[in-house]
C-alpha cells in the first residue's frame, strides 16, 4: 500500500522483482542503479550469500518526479528467488504496490518459473491481494540465450492475464527501463485517483 504523506506531499510507492531463483531480478535494479544520476537514487542495500545469490533483499529507492505536485519515490525490491527463502517473499511482498515478475526464458528454468508464479498467487492472497488486480509486469528475461523458449510460449504458460510483458537481457540493460517506467506508471495510475 503506497504511503502518501499530505504535509511533505511525498508519495512511497513499494515496487517488488518476484520470480524463479537467477532469473535476473538482482541484475534489473543492479542496471537501475547504475543508470540512474545521484541526485535521483539512495543507496542500495545488497544481502547476499558469498556466491552472489540474494539472501534477504535488495532494496533501491529512486525518485521519479511529480505527479499532481507529490514528490513521488520507488522502492525497488527483489526477493531472493531460491526455493526455501518462501518466509522471506512473503515478508518482502508485504504492502507491495506493484510486480515485476522477471521469468527465464531459458526452457529448463519453465517449471521454476512456473512454480514462482505459483508461489507468488498464494503469498499474494495470503495477505488479502488478487494478482488479477494487483499491477502487474513481465519480463521475459535471458532472451540472448540459445536455449531461450518462444515469447509466445512464455504468455501462453505465465501471462494468463495479458498483463504488459517486455522481452530482457538484464546483463546487458535491454528491457530495464521499459519494464520498470510500465509498473511505475501503473502503479501511479492506480494511485492517481486517491491524490488530491
Ligand atoms: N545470459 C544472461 N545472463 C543473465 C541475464 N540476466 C541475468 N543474468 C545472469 O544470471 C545470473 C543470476 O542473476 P541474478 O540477477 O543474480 O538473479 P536473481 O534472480 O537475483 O537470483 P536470486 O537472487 O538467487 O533469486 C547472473 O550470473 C547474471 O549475470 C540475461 O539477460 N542473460
Ligand atoms: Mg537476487
Amino acid at each position: 500500500m503506497s504511503f502518501v504523506n499530505y504535509n511533505t506531499k511525498e508519495v512511497n510507492c513499494k515496487i517488488v522483482y518476484y520470480g524463479p531463483g537467477l532469473g535476473g531480478k538482482t541484475t534489473n535494479i543492479q542496471y537501475v542503479y547504475q543508470k540512474t544520476s545521484g541526485d535521483n537514487k539512495g543507496k542500495m542495500i545488497t544481502l547476499n550469500t558469498e556466491n552472489e545469490r540474494t539472501l534477504f533483499f535488495d532494496f533501491l529507492p529512486l525518485e521519479l518526479g511529480e505527479v499532481r505536485g507529490f514528490k513521488t519515490r520507488f522502492h525497488l525490491y527483489t526477493v531472493p528467488g531460491q526455493v526455501f527463502y518462501e518466509a522471506s517473499r512473503k515478508l518482502i511482498l508485504r504492502g507491495v504496490d506493484g510486480i515485476v515478475f522477471v521469468a527465464d526464458s531459458q526452457v529448463e528454468r519453465m517449471e521454476a518459473n512456473i512454480e514462482s508464479l505459483r508461489g507468488l498467487e498464494k503469498n499474494l492472497e495470503e495477505q488479502g491481494y488478487d494478482i488479477s488486480t494487483i499491477p502487474l509486469v513481465f519480463q521475459w528475461n535471458k532472451r540472448d540465450l540459445p536455449n531461450a523458449v518462444s515469447v509466445e510460449d512464455l504468455k501462453e504458460k505465465l501471462n494468463k492475464w495479458d498483463a504488459p510483458e517486455f522481452d530482457g537481457i538484464a546483463v546487458s540493460g535491454n528491457g530495464v527501463f521499459e519494464t520498470l517506467k510500465s509498473i511505475s506508471k501503473l502503479v501511479l495510475m492506480n494511485l492517481k485517483g486517491g491524490l488530491n
